[in-house]
């Protein structure tokens, strides 16, 4: 009406309240845009992140990342998230404790039988996870995963070395390649070994 007037501009293309909207569409359009650049910002942080990982000799852990195996003993089950943690699920309802989480890698040596009835000492990659759940009058849980050549992903063994030191045995077709380590022992290196 008081445009009808000549008191206000008449209502049209330069209104105020046109250009009110085309500010806020603007302005959403702005966000939106920021929003993607931050999203986009993320991608490459979680990307130059993953290049400068440690994936294991070769990067031969990588594809394993977001992963997770478990496997049930006594009144657990252990579970082994690839580079990530490792944890220990009550099976009656009890809390889910900690057992690490991934502090790096270690080379260790596995006693195994040899030709000839001799045993010898194969180096094998682990994986150690560290400050897990803090024990009862004791340290914070750690475990280490050693690691086997084998078919498939899998929990073979968890043992308790010491209290709340944890070891689980787990295969992986991941370490079955020519690296040095955990190499089956048929080829060369069974006979070496004889020499
Ligand atoms: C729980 C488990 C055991 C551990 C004890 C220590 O029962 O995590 O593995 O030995 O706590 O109190």
């Amino acid at each position: 009406m008081l445009a009808n007037y000549g008191i206000l501009p008449p209502a049209g293309p330069d209104s105020d309240e046109d250009e009110s909207q085309s500010v806020c569409d603007a302005r959403t359009a702005l966000l939106d845009a920021e929003s993607a650049l931050n999203d986009r910002r993320s991608d490459l942080r979680n990307a130059e992140g993953s290049l400068t990982k440690d994936y294991g000799p070769d990067g031969v852990l990588r594809a394993l990342e977001g992963q997770c195996i478990s496997r049930d003993a006594g009144e657990y089950t252990y579970e082994h998230c690839w580079l990530d943690q490792t944890r220990q699920r009550s099976k009656r309802g009890g809390a889910t404790v900690g057992m690490g989480k991934f502090a790096g890698f270690a080379t260790v040596d596995v006693d195994e039988p040899a030709v000839g009835g001799r045993v010898v000492a194969r180096p094998r990659l682990a994986l150690e996870y560290t400050g897990g759940s803090v024990c009862w009058n004791g340290p914070a849980r750690s475990t280490r995963v050693v690691l086997e050549c084998g078919g498939k992903d899998e929990i073979l063994k968890v043992f308790e070395e010491d209290r709340c030191v944890y070891t689980m045995e787990v295969t992986t077709p991941a370490v079955c390649g020519g690296g040095k380590e955990n190499k089956e022992g048929k080829e060369g290196g069974e006979q070496k070994d004889e020499l």
